[in-house]
Protein backbone atom coordinates (compact mmCIF):
# COMPACT_ATOMS: atom_id res chain seq x y z
CA UNK A 1 0.00 0.00 0.00
CA UNK A 2 1.70 3.06 -0.81
CA UNK A 3 2.60 5.17 2.35
CA UNK A 4 0.16 8.30 1.16
CA UNK A 5 -2.96 5.72 1.25
CA UNK A 6 -1.95 4.26 5.24
CA UNK A 7 -0.92 8.18 6.35
CA UNK A 8 -4.68 9.26 4.93
CA UNK A 9 -6.38 6.30 7.19
CA UNK A 10 -4.19 6.10 9.71
CA UNK A 11 -2.52 2.72 9.46
CA UNK A 12 1.36 1.99 10.75
CA UNK A 13 3.65 3.17 7.42
CA UNK A 14 6.14 0.69 7.44
CA UNK A 15 4.49 -2.28 8.88
CA UNK A 16 3.13 -4.84 6.88
CA UNK A 17 -0.57 -4.22 8.22
CA UNK A 18 -2.35 -5.46 4.98
CA UNK A 19 -4.68 -8.23 6.34
CA UNK A 20 -5.33 -5.93 9.62
CA UNK A 21 -9.00 -4.65 9.27
CA UNK A 22 -8.52 -1.28 11.17
CA UNK A 23 -12.67 0.05 10.36
CA UNK A 24 -13.36 -3.30 11.24
CA UNK A 25 -15.98 -3.60 8.31
CA UNK A 26 -15.02 -7.36 7.27
CA UNK A 27 -12.77 -6.29 4.56
CA UNK A 28 -9.11 -5.99 4.84
CA UNK A 29 -7.17 -2.62 4.62
CA UNK A 30 -5.34 -4.02 0.90
CA UNK A 31 -8.97 -4.61 -0.74
CA UNK A 32 -9.99 -1.29 0.55
CA UNK A 33 -6.79 0.27 -0.88
CA UNK A 34 -6.42 -1.60 -4.29
CA UNK A 35 -10.38 -1.39 -4.40
CA UNK A 36 -10.16 2.49 -3.46
CA UNK A 37 -12.35 2.32 -0.56
CA UNK A 38 -11.34 3.88 2.90
CA UNK A 39 -9.91 1.57 5.41
CA UNK A 40 -11.00 3.97 7.83
CA UNK A 41 -14.43 4.15 7.19
CA UNK A 42 -16.48 1.12 8.07
CA UNK A 43 -19.27 2.75 6.08
CA UNK A 44 -17.23 2.90 2.86
CA UNK A 45 -16.83 -1.07 1.89
CA UNK A 46 -15.77 -2.21 -1.56
CA UNK A 47 -18.17 -3.81 -3.96
CA UNK A 48 -17.80 -7.73 -4.20
CA UNK A 49 -16.34 -8.45 -7.97
CA UNK A 50 -18.24 -12.26 -7.43
CA UNK A 51 -21.08 -13.32 -5.00
CA UNK A 52 -21.81 -16.73 -4.32
CA UNK A 53 -24.96 -18.57 -2.73
CA UNK A 54 -28.21 -19.58 -3.47
CA UNK A 55 -29.68 -17.57 -5.81
CA UNK A 56 -26.47 -15.43 -6.83
CA UNK A 57 -25.02 -16.70 -10.63
CA UNK A 58 -22.27 -18.91 -8.67
CA UNK A 59 -23.39 -21.31 -6.23
CA UNK A 60 -20.17 -22.35 -5.28
CA UNK A 61 -16.65 -20.60 -4.93
CA UNK A 62 -15.07 -22.65 -7.81
CA UNK A 63 -17.26 -21.54 -9.91
CA UNK A 64 -16.81 -17.88 -9.21
CA UNK A 65 -13.10 -18.35 -8.91
CA UNK A 66 -12.59 -19.59 -12.62
CA UNK A 67 -14.90 -16.89 -13.95
CA UNK A 68 -11.92 -14.75 -12.78
CA UNK A 69 -10.57 -12.64 -15.32
CA UNK A 70 -8.11 -10.75 -13.56
CA UNK A 71 -6.26 -10.34 -9.74
CA UNK A 72 -7.16 -8.61 -7.05
CA UNK A 73 -10.63 -9.48 -7.17
CA UNK A 74 -13.40 -9.79 -3.99
CA UNK A 75 -15.79 -12.74 -3.54
CA UNK A 76 -18.47 -12.94 -1.09
CA UNK A 77 -20.14 -16.29 0.33
CA UNK A 78 -23.32 -16.06 1.57
CA UNK A 79 -23.81 -18.79 4.63
CA UNK A 80 -24.01 -22.61 3.59
CA UNK A 81 -22.42 -25.65 3.43
CA UNK A 82 -20.31 -25.74 0.22
CA UNK A 83 -19.07 -29.43 -0.40
CA UNK A 84 -16.18 -28.49 -3.03
CA UNK A 85 -12.17 -28.47 -3.06
CA UNK A 86 -10.88 -25.19 -3.79
CA UNK A 87 -8.36 -25.27 -6.31
CA UNK A 88 -6.74 -21.71 -7.07
CA UNK A 89 -3.42 -22.88 -8.61
CA UNK A 90 -2.13 -23.60 -12.10
CA UNK A 91 -2.09 -20.76 -15.31
CA UNK A 92 -5.46 -19.76 -13.69
CA UNK A 93 -4.39 -18.94 -10.58
CA UNK A 94 -5.72 -15.34 -8.97
CA UNK A 95 -4.65 -12.89 -6.38
CA UNK A 96 -7.89 -13.01 -4.69
CA UNK A 97 -10.25 -12.20 -1.64
CA UNK A 98 -12.76 -14.89 -0.51
CA UNK A 99 -14.65 -13.50 2.19
CA UNK A 100 -17.85 -15.02 4.06
CA UNK A 101 -20.25 -12.41 4.05
CA UNK A 102 -21.19 -13.42 7.87
CA UNK A 103 -18.88 -12.37 10.31
CA UNK A 104 -19.41 -15.92 12.27
CA UNK A 105 -17.60 -18.34 10.76
CA UNK A 106 -19.36 -21.28 12.19
CA UNK A 107 -22.51 -20.69 9.16
CA UNK A 108 -20.18 -21.05 6.34
CA UNK A 109 -18.69 -23.89 6.03
CA UNK A 110 -16.52 -25.35 3.66
CA UNK A 111 -16.33 -28.87 3.21
CA UNK A 112 -15.30 -31.21 0.53
CA UNK A 113 -15.72 -34.69 0.46
CA UNK A 114 -11.88 -35.97 0.20
CA UNK A 115 -9.18 -33.96 -0.46
CA UNK A 116 -7.83 -30.66 0.40
CA UNK A 117 -9.85 -27.98 1.07
CA UNK A 118 -8.42 -25.01 -0.19
CA UNK A 119 -4.96 -24.71 -2.09
CA UNK A 120 -3.83 -21.48 -3.64
CA UNK A 121 -0.32 -20.60 -5.38
CA UNK A 122 -1.36 -16.85 -5.60
CA UNK A 123 -1.76 -14.40 -2.66
CA UNK A 124 -5.11 -15.96 -0.89
CA UNK A 125 -7.19 -13.79 1.67
CA UNK A 126 -9.53 -16.09 3.10
CA UNK A 127 -12.05 -14.57 6.39
CA UNK A 128 -14.64 -16.20 8.06
CA UNK A 129 -15.19 -19.49 7.13
CA UNK A 130 -15.00 -23.32 8.58
CA UNK A 131 -13.00 -25.50 6.84
CA UNK A 132 -13.75 -29.18 7.87
CA UNK A 133 -12.16 -31.95 6.10
CA UNK A 134 -12.53 -36.10 5.95
CA UNK A 135 -8.19 -35.91 5.65
CA UNK A 136 -6.74 -33.59 3.27
CA UNK A 137 -4.62 -30.45 4.27
CA UNK A 138 -7.05 -27.46 5.42
CA UNK A 139 -4.96 -24.55 3.07
CA UNK A 140 -2.15 -25.84 1.14
CA UNK A 141 0.00 -22.73 0.06
CA UNK A 142 1.91 -23.13 -2.72
CA UNK A 143 3.74 -21.07 -5.45
CA UNK A 144 4.45 -17.65 -3.48
CA UNK A 145 2.78 -15.11 -2.09
CA UNK A 146 1.19 -13.33 1.09
CA UNK A 147 -1.57 -14.78 2.90
CA UNK A 148 -4.23 -14.16 5.31
CA UNK A 149 -6.41 -16.33 7.15
CA UNK A 150 -8.49 -14.47 9.14
CA UNK A 151 -11.26 -15.68 11.64
CA UNK A 152 -11.93 -19.28 10.48
CA UNK A 153 -11.61 -22.14 12.26
CA UNK A 154 -9.77 -25.53 10.80
CA UNK A 155 -11.31 -28.03 12.08
CA UNK A 156 -10.22 -32.11 11.15
CA UNK A 157 -7.80 -32.14 8.55
CA UNK A 158 -4.63 -33.48 8.43
CA UNK A 159 -2.79 -30.63 8.60
CA UNK A 160 -4.47 -27.11 9.41
CA UNK A 161 -2.20 -24.99 7.35
CA UNK A 162 0.60 -26.45 4.80
CA UNK A 163 3.15 -24.00 3.45
CA UNK A 164 5.51 -25.39 0.81
CA UNK A 165 6.58 -22.47 -1.62
CA UNK A 166 7.62 -23.39 -5.05
CA UNK A 167 11.56 -23.22 -4.82
CA UNK A 168 14.18 -21.80 -2.36
CA UNK A 169 14.10 -18.35 -3.76
CA UNK A 170 10.19 -18.30 -3.29
CA UNK A 171 9.17 -17.38 0.24
CA UNK A 172 5.37 -17.16 1.49
CA UNK A 173 4.35 -15.00 4.28
CA UNK A 174 1.01 -16.09 5.91
CA UNK A 175 -0.84 -14.46 8.39
CA UNK A 176 -2.69 -16.24 10.59
CA UNK A 177 -5.24 -13.81 12.51
CA UNK A 178 -8.17 -14.74 14.97
CA UNK A 179 -8.10 -18.46 13.86
CA UNK A 180 -8.49 -21.79 15.32
CA UNK A 181 -6.92 -24.94 13.96
CA UNK A 182 -7.86 -27.92 16.08
CA UNK A 183 -8.95 -32.07 15.50
CA UNK A 184 -6.52 -32.96 12.61
CA UNK A 185 -4.63 -36.05 12.31
CA UNK A 186 -1.22 -34.12 11.27
CA UNK A 187 -0.16 -30.68 12.62
CA UNK A 188 -1.70 -27.48 13.02
CA UNK A 189 0.74 -25.38 10.57
CA UNK A 190 3.80 -27.49 8.58
CA UNK A 191 5.79 -25.62 7.38
CA UNK A 192 7.09 -27.72 4.63
CA UNK A 193 10.20 -27.36 1.75
CA UNK A 194 11.23 -23.97 1.49
CA UNK A 195 11.15 -20.88 3.96
CA UNK A 196 7.42 -19.37 4.47
CA UNK A 197 7.72 -16.72 7.31
CA UNK A 198 4.42 -16.78 9.66
CA UNK A 199 2.76 -14.58 11.92
CA UNK A 200 -0.02 -15.74 14.20
CA UNK A 201 -1.92 -13.37 16.23
CA UNK A 202 -5.01 -14.48 18.52
CA UNK A 203 -4.96 -18.20 17.04
CA UNK A 204 -5.37 -21.62 19.02
CA UNK A 205 -3.87 -24.61 17.28
CA UNK A 206 -5.43 -27.65 20.03
CA UNK A 207 -6.17 -30.81 20.26
CA UNK A 208 -4.11 -31.49 16.94
CA UNK A 209 -2.65 -35.23 16.46
CA UNK A 210 1.02 -34.54 15.55
CA UNK A 211 2.60 -31.02 16.74
CA UNK A 212 0.80 -27.38 16.92
CA UNK A 213 3.45 -26.04 14.30
CA UNK A 214 6.13 -28.49 12.52
CA UNK A 215 9.05 -27.10 10.36
CA UNK A 216 10.37 -28.77 7.66
CA UNK A 217 14.48 -28.78 7.76
CA UNK A 218 14.23 -29.85 3.73
CA UNK A 219 14.66 -27.40 1.14
CA UNK A 220 17.12 -24.72 3.49
CA UNK A 221 12.75 -24.34 5.43
CA UNK A 222 14.49 -21.81 7.71
CA UNK A 223 10.68 -20.62 8.28
CA UNK A 224 9.68 -18.14 11.31
CA UNK A 225 6.84 -18.28 13.36
CA UNK A 226 5.90 -15.24 15.08
CA UNK A 227 2.90 -15.79 17.86
CA UNK A 228 1.23 -12.64 19.46
CA UNK A 229 -1.20 -13.73 22.11
CA UNK A 230 -1.79 -17.29 21.08
CA UNK A 231 -2.37 -20.41 22.80
CA UNK A 232 -0.68 -23.68 22.13
CA UNK A 233 -1.81 -26.51 24.37
CA UNK A 234 -3.01 -30.16 23.83
CA UNK A 235 -1.33 -31.13 20.68
CA UNK A 236 -0.07 -34.63 20.74
CA UNK A 237 3.21 -35.23 20.27
CA UNK A 238 4.61 -31.11 21.61
CA UNK A 239 3.67 -28.15 20.64
CA UNK A 240 6.82 -27.46 18.31
CA UNK A 241 9.03 -29.04 16.19
CA UNK A 242 11.44 -26.59 15.00
CA UNK A 243 14.88 -27.77 13.48
CA UNK A 244 15.98 -25.26 10.79
CA UNK A 245 12.85 -22.87 11.62
CA UNK A 246 12.73 -20.06 14.75
CA UNK A 247 9.89 -19.76 16.99
CA UNK A 248 9.25 -15.95 18.70
CA UNK A 249 6.42 -15.79 21.49
CA UNK A 250 4.83 -12.87 22.77
CA UNK A 251 1.95 -13.20 25.21
CA UNK A 252 1.09 -16.27 24.40
CA UNK A 253 0.33 -19.76 26.09
CA UNK A 254 2.45 -22.82 25.16
CA UNK A 255 2.12 -25.86 26.65
CA UNK A 256 5.53 -27.17 27.87
CA UNK A 257 8.49 -26.66 29.65
CA UNK A 258 10.46 -25.05 26.94
CA UNK A 259 11.54 -21.73 26.72
CA UNK A 260 10.48 -19.47 23.42
CA UNK A 261 12.23 -15.93 22.34
CA UNK A 262 9.62 -13.03 23.24
CA UNK A 263 8.01 -12.05 26.87
CA UNK A 264 5.04 -12.12 28.38
CA UNK A 265 4.52 -15.93 27.70
CA UNK A 266 2.96 -18.19 29.96
CA UNK A 267 4.42 -21.68 29.96
CA UNK A 268 4.11 -24.84 31.69
CA UNK A 269 0.72 -23.96 33.34
CA UNK A 270 -0.56 -27.29 33.50
CA1 LIG B 1 -11.76 -2.58 6.48
CA1 LIG C 1 -13.90 0.51 4.94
Amino acid sequence: MDDSYEITHGLAVGVDDRHGDKDGDGFPNLAEYLKNTSASDAGSVPTADRMVGTGETYTTISSALASLTADDQIIVVKPGVYAESVGNTGAGAKRVFIISESVDPNITTLKPASGSTISSSKDLYLRGFTLSSAGGNGVGLTGSGSHGIVQCVLHGHSHGIYSQPASSSARNFVDVIGSIVLNGSGSGIYGATNASTFRLVHTTICGQASYAIYNSTSGGGGSTYTLTNCVMWNNGSSEFSMSGGAVTATYSCIKGSSVYSGTGNIRACY
